[in-house]
């Protein structure tokens, strides 16, 4: 073997075992101050519970036959479909010290959403919001062909992008009245946000779909809230940084040890 090709290995190898040590090291970092818990989850198979502001719950029709909180909707009843309330708020009480939250849910809008349809029934909204605060997200949504939605950037997206499922509910066009391009669609959201306080309210909905619950409604599934004990700070990241680049050096040091 020829001394090139040795030296190439041998840096190979050490710059490869430098990198699980930087990682390890970053790993004790992190690991830290960025430790989280899960603190609350509920798929709505079982009971709801007080925590929500409303026990409503709907079996999906067909398709994955999964129960989820709503449906929810901005006009109560209408030919025996009904959405009691227009959103729900889940209240957590008694949690852990903590500097941040994540939350993660599914979103299921349902039948003839028609997002930012110009001169249309629109806008067709959805928001969420922690303690009272401005909104995380608050957008649009649109399941109907030829029309738009703001989710998930902002800008003019055809119906149903970045939705993690479409049509595994089992909605038809005869239960949301027209055929269109969506009959359900899945949308598997997650955020983080600072929090600090013993107490979390949790705000689902904020405009809504603005017709007939029949015709456009949606419900929440698969609600997860996890805690973050600590996010790094800016010096500590610098700490980190500067480590991974000392075991780096230290690698390529010791392999040029071996090969001389
Ligand atoms: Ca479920
Ligand atoms: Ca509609
Ligand atoms: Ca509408």
């Amino acid at each position: 073997m020829c001394n090139k090709t040795l030296r190439t290995i041998l840096m190979t190898i050490s710059r490869s075992y430098a990198v699980r040590r930087v990682g390890v090291v970053l790993g004790l970092f992190i690991g830290a101050p960025g430790a989280f818990g899960a603190i609350y989850s509920n798929d709505f198979e079982g009971t709801v519970g007080s925590e929500w502001s409303t026990n409503q719950v709907t079996t999906a029709p067909g398709g994955t036959g999964t129960r989820f909180l709503g449906r929810f909707g901005n006009i109560p009843c209408i030919g025996g479909v009904c959405c009691p309330a227009s959103g729900s708020t889940l209240t957590l009480t008694n949690l852990p010290p903590h500097q941040g939250l994540t939350i993660e849910f599914d979103l299921y809008i349902i039948c003839t959403w028609d997002g930012n349809a110009p001169g249309g029934p629109e806008p067709d909204k959805f928001a969420f919001s922690v303690d009272g605060q401005p909104p995380v997200i608050n957008t649009t949504f649109a399941n109907t062909l030829g029309n738009t939605q703001y989710y998930p950037d902002g800008s003019l997206n055809p119906p149903g992008t970045g939705a993690a499922a479409a049509n595994t509910l089992g909605y038809t066009a005869a239960m949301c009245g027209h055929p269109h391009y969506i009959e359900d669609a899945t949308y598997h959201l997650s955020f983080t946000v600072a929090h600090s306080g013993s107490q979390a309210v949790f705000q689902f909905g904020g405009g809504g779909p603005n017709q007939y619950c029949n015709d456009e409604s949606w419900g929440l599934d698969n609600v997860s809230v996890t805690t973050i004990d600590a996010i790094p700070t800016v010096s500590e990241w610098g700490m980190m940084a500067m480590a991974g680049l000392v075991l780096l050096a230290g690698g390529v040091v010791i392999a040029r040890r071996r090969v001389a």
